[in-house]
């Protein structure tokens, strides 16, 4: 048989065929060495089918992928598009003072916003009115605790002076300008006298003024110690709250020293005389004044 083989090792017989047939094949079909080759090609044409049907996949997605987003764009304008009507629609409400639902509910908040304003207002005002008055009571409540104190004092310190007038009424005192006045029943000397006086919570009486004299000369009806002395220094006359003399009641002639005598203590002789005071030894025994003072 008369034929030629290709590269795939087909057989293509050629002598059936017209003359411009087979030169038409024979031009086409010429293998590497000039030899001709046979019929097509088995595996390039599956190539070529198989490239076909990928451009065709290919161009089919970008097709799709272009309508969707065509679409997807329409819709997203679409949507813009409504908004906008219905912003417009609103804006166009306001302006002609048509009361469209979500304007009228606006305006509902905003009175509600307004009222709460106010009422917050109301409240800061009442509030500091209500602050003010408190610090005014707390002041108040403080005065009233001090002046409390004070009143407490003054009302025990005046509790202590009622018990001492009592005490000292009850005990036969007598009462004179301040001052209450006891004139012992008994007698001992000038330093016993002062002691005795010291434990009932008094002293030896001390005289200042011309009054005070005259009421004891009225009380007494013999010779009585008072509370005067130069123990300490010759001349120096003090009274036993350490005062010094300054005005005085002796009598004539005294203080003398009688005779030589020591006499540094001090009682009131002479009770029918205003000056009625002599100095006299300190151990002798007399009666004696105690004096204690009321301060009101
Ligand atoms: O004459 C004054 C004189 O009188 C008495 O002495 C006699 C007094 N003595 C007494 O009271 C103890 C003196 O002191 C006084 O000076
Ligand atoms: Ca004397």
């Amino acid at each position: 048989m008369k034929g030629h083989k290709d590269k795939s090792g087909i057989v293509l017989d050629v002598r059936n065929l017209n003359a411009s047939a087979r030169t038409a094949v024979l031009n086409n079909y010429t293998g590497e060495s000039g030899e001709v080759a046979a019929a097509l090609p088995g595996g390039k044409l599956l190539k070529w089918v198989a490239v076909s049907f990928c451009l065709v996949c290919i161009l089919q997605a970008a097709l799709n992928i272009s309508l969707r987003l065509a679409l997807r764009t329409d819709a997203s304008c679409k949507n813009l598009t409504e908004e906008e009507d219905s912003l417009k629609k609103n804006n166009d409400g306001k302006h002609h003072g048509i009361k469209s639902p979500p304007a009228s509910q606006n305006n509902i908040l905003t009175r509600e916003r307004d009222d709460l304003k106010r009422k917050l207002a109301d409240f800061a005002s009442q509030n500091n009115i209500l602050t003010r008055e408190i610090d005014d009571l707390k002041r108040k409540l403080a005065d009233f605790v001090s002046q409390n104190n004070i009143l407490t004092r003054e009302r025990d310190d005046l509790k202590r002076k009622l018990e001492d007038f009592v005490h000292y009424a009850q005990q036969g005192w007598q009462y004179f300008n301040g001052s209450f006045y006891y004139i012992s029943s008994t007698k001992q000397n000038w330093q016993d006298s002062r002691d005795d006086c010291l434990q009932r919570g008094a002293s030896l009486a001390i005289i200042n003024s011309k009054e005070e004299q005259k009421f004891i000369r009225q009380q007494q009806e013999t010779i009585i110690w008072i509370g005067l002395t130069d123990k300490e220094t010759e001349g120096v006359w003090k009274w036993v709250d350490e005062t010094p003399l300054t005005g005085s009641f002796w009598y004539s002639g005294e203080p003398n020293n009688y005779r030589g005598s020591d006499e540094d203590c001090v009682v009131i002789n002479y009770y029918n005389d205003e000056n009625s005071w002599n100095d006299a030894v300190c151990e002798n025994q007399n009666l004696w004044l105690c004096e204690k003072k009321m301060v009101i």
